[in-house]
C-alpha cells in the first residue's frame, strides 16, 4: 500500500490536498496558518480496500535550524536518509522541532512525498531549505503546484522545484476535478516503479467507483420521477364539504410529497457520493433550493416553452392538436404562435394547472376527491433539469466549476434547453408513453438509461 506524505511551508493548500484525494470532508481547512496542529493519516478506501493513504502534516517552522543540525551531523551523502531518521528519533519530544518531527516521522518511514506549494506567490530562498531537508530524505517526491489565490507566479516555481522534484505539476487542490485527479495519481505511479500496481489499481477502482455512483444515482432520480408522476391525494367528499377548500387542501399534501421524494432522492445522490452534509454555500447550491414549484425554479431548470411544445409532451395542454403531429413535426409551431396556443402562464408553471381535480364514485356510496396524478407538461422536465444540475454539482466537488454551472443557470435558464436533441426527444416519448402505457418494466428501464446519458453530460456546457 502506498503513503504519501503532504507536506510544505503552513498555509499553502496541503490539508486541501488531502481532502480533494482523499474525498474527506471532515478535514480541517483554515485560512490562518498552522490550522493542521499534528500529523493526521487518511486512507481512500473502496470496498474496504485501502488504495492509498495520505498524512496531512503540519508546515515546517524551523527548516533552518533542521538542515543545521543535518549537516552538523552527516558524514557525506549515503550518510543523509540514516541522519534524517536520527534527526527524528532524538526529537521525538523536543517541542522546539515538534513540526518537523510530525512531518519528517512519515517520511522517515517510507512515505512518498508530495510537497505543496503556492504558485499565486512568489518563490523565495527560504523555500530551498524545505526542499534540500526533503531531497536529503531520499524519498520519491513530486512537487505540486497549488493556486490559493490570483497570482502567477507559476514560471518561477517550476524552475526552482525541477532542481530538487522529478515530477513536477500543477494541481488546483479545491478546483481540481475528476480527470485532473485521475492525471495526478497516474503521476505518483511514475515516482517509483513499486508503487504502479497500487496506483493502476487506485485508478480503475476510482473509475468504476465512479461510474456505480452516477448509475445509481440515476436510477434513483429515474425512480423517484416514476413516483412522482404517480403520486395522487384523494379524500371522501362529504355534503358538508366545501369542494374547493378540499381540493386546495390535497394539492397541497400532494406538492409535499412530491417535495419530499425530491428531497429524498437528493439525499441519496449526495451519500452515493460520500456529501451526505453537503455545504451550502456556494451560489450554484443556493439555486437548487428554489422551491420545486417556484415559477423561478420551472424558468431556470424546465423545457422553454419552445422546446416543450416540439417535444410533443405538452399537446395535452393544447385543444384540437393530435399527439402524433407535435411529437413529429418540430417546426410545426414556433415563434409568438406558441405563446399564443399554451394560454395563460400557470399552465407551464405548475400553478393551479400541477395536477387536475377528479370526482370519482365510490363503491360504498358516495364520492371522493381526487387531485393528481400530476398533468403539468414540463414538470417532469423540471424535476430532470432540477435533478442533473445538482448531480452535477455533488459529482464535482469543483468550486469553479459550480461557480461556472450556477452562471449559466441563473444567466440562462431553461436548463433542459440543452440536452442533446436526440436525448430530449427520447425523453419526450418516455413521459408519452408513460401516460398511456403506465409504469411498465420496459418504459422504467429505457429511463434509467436516458438518465445516465444525461447525467453523465454537463448542465454548464
Ligand atoms: N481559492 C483557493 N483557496 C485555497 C486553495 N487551497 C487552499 N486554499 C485556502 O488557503 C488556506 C489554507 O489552506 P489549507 O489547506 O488549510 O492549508 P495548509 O497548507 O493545510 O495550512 P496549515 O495546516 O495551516 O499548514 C485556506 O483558507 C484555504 O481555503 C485553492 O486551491 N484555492
Ligand atoms: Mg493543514
Amino acid at each position: 500500500m502506498v503513503v504519501f506524505a503532504v507536506v510544505g511551508h503552513p498555509n499553502k493548500g496541503k490539508s486541501s490536498l488531502v481532502t480533494t484525494l482523499s474525498e474527506n470532508d471532515r478535514i480541517l481547512v483554515g485560512a490562518i496558518p498552522g490550522t493542521t496542529k499534528r500529523a493526521n493519516r487518511y486512507d481512500f478506501s473502496i470496498d474496504a480496500e485501502v488504495l492509498y493513504s495520505l498524512v496531512d502534516t503540519p508546515g515546517f517552522q524551523r527548516a533552518k535550524a533542521v538542515l543545521d543540525w543535518l549537516e552538523a551531523h552527516a558524514k557525506d551523502a549515503s550518510d543523509r536518509s540514516n541522519v534524517v531518521a536520527q534527526f527524528v528519533r532524538l526529537h521525538e519530544h523536543d517541542g522546539r522541532f515538534y513540526n518537523e518531527v510530525e512531518l519528517l516521522r512519515p517520511i522517515v518511514a517510507g512515505a512518498g512525498i508530495l510537497y505543496v506549494v503556492d504558485g499565486a506567490k512568489p518563490y523565495g530562498p527560504e523555500f530551498e531549505i524545505e526542499m534540500q531537508i526533503l531531497r536529503w530524505t531520499g524519498n520519491p517526491r513530486l512537487a505540486l503546484i497549488n493556486l490559493t489565490a490570483k497570482g502567477d507566479y507559476i514560471g518561477q516555481w517550476q524552475s526552482a522545484l525541477a532542481q530538487y522534484f522529478s515530477i513536477v505539476r500543477v494541481f488546483d487542490a479545491r478546483r481540481a476535478d475528476f480527470a485532473s485527479r485521475l492525471h495526478l495519481l497516474s503521476a505518483f505511479s511514475e515516482l517509483n516503479e513499486a508503487w504502479r500496481p497500487f496506483m493502476s489499481r487506485a485508478i480503475d477502482a476510482l473509475v468504476n467507483e465512479r461510474r456505480r455512483r452516477l448509475v445509481l444515482s440515476a436510477t434513483e432520480v429515474a425512480n423517484a420521477l416514476l413516483d412522482c408522476m404517480s403520486y395522487t391525494e384523494s379524500a371522501v367528499l362529504t355534503q358538508d364539504h366545501n369542494r374547493a377548500q378540499l381540493q386546495h387542501a390535497l394539492r397541497d399534501q400532494l406538492r409535499a410529497r412530491l417535495q419530499n421524494r425530491e428531497a429524498q432522492a437528493r439525499h441519496c445522490v449526495q451519500s452515493f457520493y460520500g456529501h451526505s452534509a453537503l455545504q451550502r454555500r456556494e451560489e450554484a447550491l443556493r439555486l437548487l433550493d428554489v422551491d420545486l414549484f417556484a415559477e423561478r425554479g420551472w424558468a431556470l431548470f424546465g423545457l422553454s416553452k419552445m422546446r416543450l411544445m416540439v417535444t410533443g409532451t405538452a399537446a395535452g395542454a393544447l385543444a384540437g392538436l393530435s399527439v402524433d403531429a407535435l411529437a413529429g413535426g418540430t417546426t410545426l409551431l414556433f415563434g409568438a404562435s406558441v405563446g399564443a396556443l399554451v394560454g395563460g402562464v400557470g399552465t407551464w408553471l405548475g400553478g393551479d394547472e400541477l395536477a387536475k381535480a377528479k370526482v370519482l364514485g365510490s363503491p360504498l356510496g358516495g364520492t371522493t376527491l381526487r387531485v393528481g396524478p400530476v398533468s403539468a407538461p414540463n414538470f417532469p422536465w423540471v424535476f430532470l433539469g432540477r435533478a442533473w444540475a445538482h448531480h452535477h454539482l455533488v459529482a464535482e466537488r469543483n468550486h469553479a466549476l459550480r461557480d461556472a454551472i450556477s452562471t449559466v443557470i441563473a444567466e440562462q435558464g431553461n436548463v433542459m434547453d440543452r440536452v442533446d436533441h436526440a436525448l430530449r426527444r427520447e425523453l419526450a416519448q418516455i413521459f408519452l408513453a408513460l401516460g398511456k402505457e403506465g409504469r411498465t418494466a420496459a418504459l422504467v428501464d429505457r429511463l434509467k438509461e436516458r438518465v445516465i446519458t444525461l447525467l453523465e453530460a454537463s448542465p454548464g456546457a
